[in-house]
């Protein structure tokens, strides 16, 4: 490819108006919110554009708009793919074949010319990858194949929002004329789902990484256990899920994922180069296990189940063998289920362990995961104990006022550890956005898509800077979250807030400029079926 010119993505290219992005945009449509007094209604131009303008999210490193030029996918449009590229080709085709209705048939060989060309350049590189949409082709290349999929979630963007309805749309099927050359920022670009608190299906896990997938998240932390449930079937220990796994909070049927679910999901999320991060929190957060096996605790007595909000009140027993035998069991099994280097022993919140064992239990299961052969990772907390250089502390406390959330992390730092940044009060996808939010907590405060959107990891903890960052992760924690809509209503739009942080150069990053393409992913939502919050900080188009 021909080297491009580019200037940074922020560089105004458009007027700074809220405007109707979609194609199918009706002329009369009035940018505003019902109810949203701060965006004023602007009159839209009578006519909608044949194309949108690119309206892109996590904004690309660098993007160049060919004014006058854009590519129009046709019944004859043919995905092009060079050696490597078969994947992409392949999940790119599904999308388009079954909003277009178009054949859009893959081909190995052939012209450019009239087609999505799709390579792998070899040669690494990660994720980057190249776009240039012309009048007449797409060429999409990278270094890899995780890159080529990460610039086919760019040309999703690019193409109007009825491409990602699931039956059949009438089109026209433009995109806009562009040359992108883009990379990420960080390497750790997550999401966590807490799969104890409630229980979701296989099927609800993977409709959650479609969404994420969009926004180019690469990490799938999953929450396995907590007081409230043991999610993960351990064949030496079937009480953990039959019994463990039997509840969830406020008393529902619980369930868990046999090993078979648990190798569906990091399948599924594998296609779509994501790696899974699987927790089993300890030494706090394990009522679920102390009920379902007596020997864990330090008495011999096992507690009830608990259905309940706490947090703080339980521990594994320190000082008893049978402790280290049943992490190494679990762990163990964990390690040979999961692909991706990262073993999550949570750590946080362990009130109920005096910090002297604290320090014991992490040097213990620190040495277990060591010998399963994966890296620790850990809430932050586990910065007050001793651990191994290149292990990933996850900050999670609020940024303003937590004097002992940013000490361990830095002492995590100090001892080589890299930060994964989750601070509640920007990052937690169940903090309410106002309020009146019907779902979610409010310990962090409440955050608005802004309050999400409007920070630095890099800058975030004095004495932290951007080398000690692996990457962000929103978490999403379900005390209060039970439906796919309740999970669609409190990632959306925030989750992809968060993706933008970790994906796009901070100085590439503006709020003013987010919300205006952020307000072109609401009909990407709807067609996709997926509920949102209508922010009144982001100018919805209304049609
Ligand atoms: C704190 S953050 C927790 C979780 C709760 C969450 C609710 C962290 C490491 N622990 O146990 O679910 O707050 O917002």
């Amino acid at each position: 490819m021909t080297s491009v010119p580019t200037v940074p993505s922020r560089a105004p290219r458009r007027p700074r108006l809220p405007r109707v992005l979609a194609a199918s945009a009706a002329a009369a449509a009035l940018a505003v919110v019902p109810g949203a007094p701060a965006v004023a209604a602007v009159p839209l131009p009578t006519a909608s554009p044949a194309v949108a303008a690119p309206h892109v999210v996590p904004a690309p490193a660098s993007l160049r708009t060919l004014p006058g030029v854009s590519f129009t996918l046709t019944r004859r449009t043919r995905i092009l793919v060079r050696p490597g590229a078969d994947h992409a080709g392949t999940y790119l085709a599904g999308i388009l074949r079954r909003s277009t209705g178009y054949p859009v048939p893959i081909s190995r060989t052939g012209a450019t010319t009239g087609s999505i060309a799709l390579s792998v350049t070899g040669g690494g590189g990660g994720e980057a990858y190249r776009l240039s949409v012309r009048r007449d082709s797409v060429r999409l290349s990278s270094g890899t194949p995780a890159g080529l999929f990460r610039g086919v979630q760019t040309l999703r963007q690019l193409l109007p929002p009825a491409v990602e309805s699931t039956t059949v749309r009438p089109g026209p099927w433009g995109a806009p004329g562009v040359e992108i050359e883009d990379a990420p920022r960080f390497a750790w670009r997550g999401t966590m789902l807490d799969v104890a608190r409630h229980f979701f299906t296989v099927r609800q896990v993977e409709r959650y990484i479609d969404t994420a997938a969009l926004y180019k998240i690469n990490m799938l932390h999953l929450h396995l256990t907590d007081d409230q449930g043991w999610r993960i079937a351990i064949p030496d220990r079937p009480r953990l899920a039959s019994y463990g796994g039997s509840t969830a909070v406020g008393g529902g049927p619980g369930g868990f994922y046999t090993e078979r679910d648990f190798a569906e999901i990091v399948r599924y999320a594998a296609e779509r180069y994501m790696t899974v991060v699987p927790e089993v929190d300890g030494p706090g957060h394990t009522n679920a296990a102390l009920a379902s096996y007596a020997e864990l605790n330090c008495d011999g007595h096992a507690p009830p189940l608990y259905t309940g909000t706490d947090v703080g009140f339980s521990s594994l027993c320190i000082g008893k063998p049978v402790t280290y035998e049943f992490l190494d069991d679990v762990l163990g099994r964990l390690a040979k289920l999961t692909p991706g280097p990262y073993l999550h022993i949570g750590g946080d919140e362990a009130m109920s362990t005096k910090p002297a064992d604290y320090a014991e239990y992490l040097r213990r299961v620190e040495e277990i995961v060591r010998r399963h052969g994966k890296t620790l990772t850990g809430w932050a907390d586990i910065g007050a104990a001793t651990v191994p250089r290149g292990s990933i502390a996850q900050y999670w406390q609020p940024a303003k006022g937590s004097e002992e959330g940013t000490a361990t992390a830095r002492a995590a730092v100090r001892q080589g550890a890299r930060l994964v940044m989750s601070p509640a009060d920007h990052a937690y996808l169940d903090m309410k956005y106002t309020a009146s939010t019907p779902l979610g907590q409010d310990w962090a405060g409440l955050v608005e898509v802004r309050d999400a959107y409007a920070w630095d990891p890099g800058t975030l903890i004095d004495g932290v800077t951007d080398k000690d960052v692996a990457g962000v992760e929103a978490p999403l924690w379900t005390e209060t979250i039970v439906t796919d809509h309740d999970i669609d209503y409190m990632t959306l739009p925030r989750l992809p807030a968060i993706a933008e942080i970790g994906w796009t150069p901070q100085r590439g990053r503006s709020w003013n400029d987010f919300r205006l393409r952020l307000a072109a992913q609401g009909p990407r939502w709807a067609a996709l079926g997926r509920a949102y919050y209508p922010s009144p900080q982001v100018p919805w188009p209304t049609s």
